[in-house]
């Protein structure tokens, strides 16, 4: 059995809740085919920890593809992030109470990662789906940017696919919806190797 390894993060900024928990969480146990299966697993709020606590995961699990979602409180769609920049610039405390500005994710890495997940297919077979979802250009500069950056730091150059989805605000979007939408995004995933082609981006 091989394992996609699919990760949410625990409240934070004073929240009860976190829905990218709350929705990977329904998703521990669903095959995606008869020899794959999601593990879903729960990682702090927190620059000191989130990335440690994800590469023991990584190591005890060895999963075959790896998805981390975050809640993007303002954002109504379910976003398929495109890129993870070497910078940490917290607009708040973390839930340790630490607040970086301006350090390097990984001190003399890269500027930047793409997602190795294919984006575009999984942005059109969510809206296909009927729920909203797009490409996203940034991953914020919060723990969850620092995890995704430190996530396809460790795997560069690798067999193991990942990248990363924020997704709504449960006032945004119903637990329900998000869960089928991460469902249908997680098995796209799996399932295609070569991205769409499909128009899309900003042009500021
Ligand atoms: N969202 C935050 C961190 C944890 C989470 O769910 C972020 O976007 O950085």
């Amino acid at each position: 059995m091989k394992t996609v390894l699919l990760m949410g993060f625990e409240p934070f900024d004073q929240e009860p809740v976190n829905p990218s928990w709350e929705a990977a969480r329904q998703l521990d146990g669903f095959k995606i085919d008869q020899d794959v299966m999601v593990v879903a697993r729960e990682l702090p709020c927190a620059f000191a920890t989130a990335g440690e606590r994800m590469l023991q995961l990584i190591d005890e699990l060895r999963p075959a593809m790896v998805i981390a979602t975050g809640l993007a409180p303002g954002r109504s769609e379910i976003s398929m992030e495109r890129v993870a920049i070497n910078i940490n610039d917290a607009r708040i405390p973390d839930n340790l109470g630490e607040q970086p500005v301006d350090t390097p994710v990984v001190d003399g890495g890269p500027a930047a990662y793409f997602s190795t997940l294919p984006i575009k297919a999984m942005v059109k077979a969510v809206r296909e789906a009927g729920i909203a979802a797009s490409v996203s250009q940034t991953a914020g500069t919060f723990v969850c940017n620092q995890v995704f950056y430190r996530l396809q730091h460790a795997l560069v150059g690798s067999a193991v696919r990942s990248g990363f989805i924020h997704v709504p605000g449960e006032s945004l979007m119903p637990l329900s919806r998000l869960v089928d939408g991460l469902r249908v995004a997680v098995s796209v995933a799996w399932n295609t190797s070569v991205d769409a082609v499909e128009v899309g981006g900003q042009v500021s």
